[in-house]
C-alpha cells in the first residue's frame, strides 16, 4: 500500500491560498493509469451499496469475481446483470448482487468501468473490496473518478467542481445552480470569453511582432471595439457567477428572548419535530441547539438558544454568553416575547443590546402565546416603537405560525436573491480567479484606451488567458489540480 498523504510544506502555503489547511494528496497518485475501486455510497448500513471500479482491469476484474445468472457483465454493455459476487480464490459467495460494465470511452471516467450493486452491509463491502484489492485494483483517492473524467476529456474542471457542489448542495436553489454548472453553462461562457480574448491577444502580439504604422491606426479602433466586447461579456459572466456563502452555511436564524417565552416550542414547530426540550420552567434550554430546514428553496440553519437573563448560575450563564455570540453572527433573529404582556422593560434592554451588537441581522418581533388572555384585563397589544415587523403567534394552537413562515420565506428570498435563468454557482476558488481575471481585462482595456505601449495590455491579456486556463483546468499545475479533487468524497 502506498502512503499517499502528506502535510503541505510550510513554504507552499502561500501558493495554495485557501487550501492551506488541507492535507495534500501526492499528485503523482492521481496521474497513474491503474485500476481503482471504492464504494460510492456512504459508509454504514443501508439497503444497497455501490462499488465502482475504473481502469484497464475493471471489466475483467468483475468478470472474474461475478457469477452471472444470465449474460456476463461486459457482454451487454451498460446493462445490469443479476448474479453473485464470489471470491475467485475459493469460490466463496460474498453476496447476491447486480453488476454492470461500462466499457470506455462511454463511461463516467472515459475508461473501462464496472459497478457492483450489493447489499449495504459493512461486512459485504469489506469483503468485496478486499477481493478487488487483492486481485489488482487499488483504493481510489477522493474524487479520483471525477479526476479521471477530466483527464480523459469527459468534462472540464468547472463541471468537475460542480459535481462536488451538487453533492454538497443543501437546498433546491443550490442544486439548480450547481446542476446548471455541471451541464456546462459556465464552461460555455468561459469558452466564448477565451475565444474573444485570444482574438484580441493575437492582434496585439502581431502588432508587437511586426510593427506596421499604417496598420496601427486601423488596429487601434478595432482593438478598442474588441476590448469593449470582451469587457461587456466578462462582466455579464461575472454577474451570472453567483457565489453565495449562505448556500453552504445556510441562513443562520437564531431564536432568542427571555426564558420561558416559548423559544424551544417555536423551534420545534418550525423544525416539524420535538427536537428541543420544552418545560414550564424558565431556564430549560442551557445550550444552543441547531436544526436545518429549507424555506423558499434556501437552506436555513435554525438555532434555539438559552433564554437571556441575569443569572449567577454558572452553566446557564455560559449558555447565555453563547446565545449572545450566536446572535451577533446571525442573519435573522426571531425575538420571542409574550403577546399578553407586550414588550417588558427586560425585553427592551435585550432588544437595544441586539440592535447595537447584531446590526447586520434582520429582526422579527415574535409575540408568542397569543392563545392566552392578557396579563391585565385592560391590556391592549401596543404599537411597537421598533422598525421591525411584528407577528402574533401561538405555538399551541398554531395561530400565526403560517404567517411567520411566509414572512421568513420573504426574508430568506431577499437574503439569497431569486434564481435567474442563467445563474450558476461558483466556489471560492473560482470566485477569486474571476475577480483577478476582471481586473486584468479592465487594466488591458484601460491601456488600450490610453494608447499606452502595447507591451502593457499584452501582459495583462496573457495573464487573463492564464486565469481562464486555471478556471477550466486546461493550464493548471497538477498539484493544485489534485488538491481540488482531494476535497471530494471517496468514490466520486
Ligand atoms: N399557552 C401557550 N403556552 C406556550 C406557548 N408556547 C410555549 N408555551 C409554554 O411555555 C413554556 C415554556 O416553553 P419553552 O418553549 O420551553 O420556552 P423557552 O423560551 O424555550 O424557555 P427557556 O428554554 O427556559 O428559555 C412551556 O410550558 C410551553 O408549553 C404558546 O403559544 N401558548
Ligand atoms: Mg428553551
Amino acid at each position: 500500500m502506498i502512503l499517499c498523504l502528506f502535510p503541505l510544506p510550510e513554504g507552499d502555503k502561500e501558493k495554495f491560498g485557501e487550501y492551506n489547511d488541507f492535507i495534500m494528496i501526492d499528485a503523482r497518485i492521481y496521474f497513474r493509469e491503474d485500476t481503482i475501486a471504492a464504494p460510492s455510497t456512504p459508509s454504514g448500513r443501508g439497503a444497497i451499496a455501490v462499488i465502482r471500479i475504473s481502469g484497464p482491469e475493471a471489466v475483467s476484474l468483475c468478470q472474474r469475481m461475478f457469477h452471472a445468472r444470465g449474460s456476463k457483465p461486459g457482454e451487454a454493455p451498460r446493462r445490469m446483470v443479476y448474479g453473485a459476487i464470489i471470491d475467485p480464490r475459493d469460490g466463496d459467495i460474498v453476496d447476491d448482487a447486480l453488476c454492470a460494465a461500462f466499457p470506455g470511452p462511454h463511461s463516467y471516467t472515459g475508461e473501462d468501468m464496472a459497478e457492483f450493486h450489493c447489499h449495504g452491509s459493512e461486512a459485504v463491502l469489506r469483503k468485496t473490496l478486499e477481493i478487488l484489492f487483492r486481485e489488482g485494483a487499488r483504493p481510489a483517492e477522493p474524487g479520483e473518478f471525477t479526476f479521471r473524467a477530466v483527464r480523459n476529456g469527459k468534462m472540464d474542471l468547472t463541471q468537475a467542481e460542480a459535481v462536488g457542489s451538487l453533492i454538497e448542495s443543501r437546498s433546491q436553489l443550490a442544486r439548480t445552480l450547481s446542476l446548471r454548472m455541471l451541464e456546462g453553462a459556465f464552461s460555455r461562457d468561459l469558452a466564448a470569453l477565451k475565444e474573444e480574448l485570444i482574438s484580441a491577444l493575437v492582434e496585439v502580439e502581431t502588432q508587437l511582432e511586426f510593427p506596421d504604422e499604417a496598420m496601427e491606426e486601423r488596429l487601434g479602433s478595432e482593438l478598442q471595439a474588441k476590448m469593449d466586447d470582451l469587457l461587456r461579456h466578462s462582466q455579464a459572466l461575472q454577474k451570472r457567477a453567483v457565489r453565495e456563502r449562505r448556500f453552504e452555511q445556510g441562513i443562520v436564524t437564531v431564536i432568542a428572548g427571555r426564558p420561558n417565552v416559548g423559544k424551544s416550542s417555536l423551534f420545534n414547530r418550525l423544525l416539524g419535530r420535538e427536537r428541543a426540550i420544552v418545560t414550564p420552567h424558565p431556564g430549560t434550554t442551557r445550550d444552543s441547539i441547531e436544526g436545518t430546514i429549507e424555506l423558499a428553496g434556501r437552506p436555513i440553519t435554525l438555532i434555539d438558544t438559552a433564554g437571556l437573563r441575569e443569572t449567577q448560575e454558572e452553566i446557564e450563564s455560559i449558555g447565555i454568553r453563547r446565545s449572545e455570540e450566536l446572535l451577533s453572527a446571525s442573519h435573522i433573529v426571531l425575538f420571542v416575547f409574550e403577546a399578553g404582556e407586550g414588550l417588558t422593560p427586560d425585553d427592551r434592554v435585550l432588544l437595544d443590546r441586539l440592535r447595537s451588537h447584531s446590526n447586520q441581522s434582520r429582526i422579527i418581533l415574535t409575540a408568542n402565546k397569543s392563545d392566552l388572555p392578557p396579563i391585565h384585563s385592560d391590556f391592549s397589544f401596543p404599537a411597537m416603537d421598533y422598525p421591525w415587523p411584528v407577528i402574533k403567534i401561538s405555538t399551541v394552537n398554531e395561530e400565526g405560525v403560517h404567517s411567520l413562515i411566509s414572512l421568513l420565506e420573504k426574508e430568506v428570498a431577499d437574503l439569497i436573491p431569486a434564481e435567474t435563468d442563467s445563474a450558476y454557482l461558483v466556489n471560492a476558488r473560482q470566485e477569486r480567479v474571476l475577480v483577478r481575471l476582471m481586473e486584468r481585462l479592465q487594466n488591458a482595456a484601460q491601456f488600450i484606451r490610453e494608447q499606452s505601449p502595447l507591451e502593457l495590455p499584452a501582459e495583462d491579456l496573457r495573464s487573463a488567458l492564464h486565469d481562464i486556463a486555471e478556471l477550466d483546468g486546461s493550464g493548471m499545475a497538477p498539484d493544485i489540480m489534485t488538491t481540488i479533487f482531494s476535497r471530494f468524497c471517496i468514490g466520486k
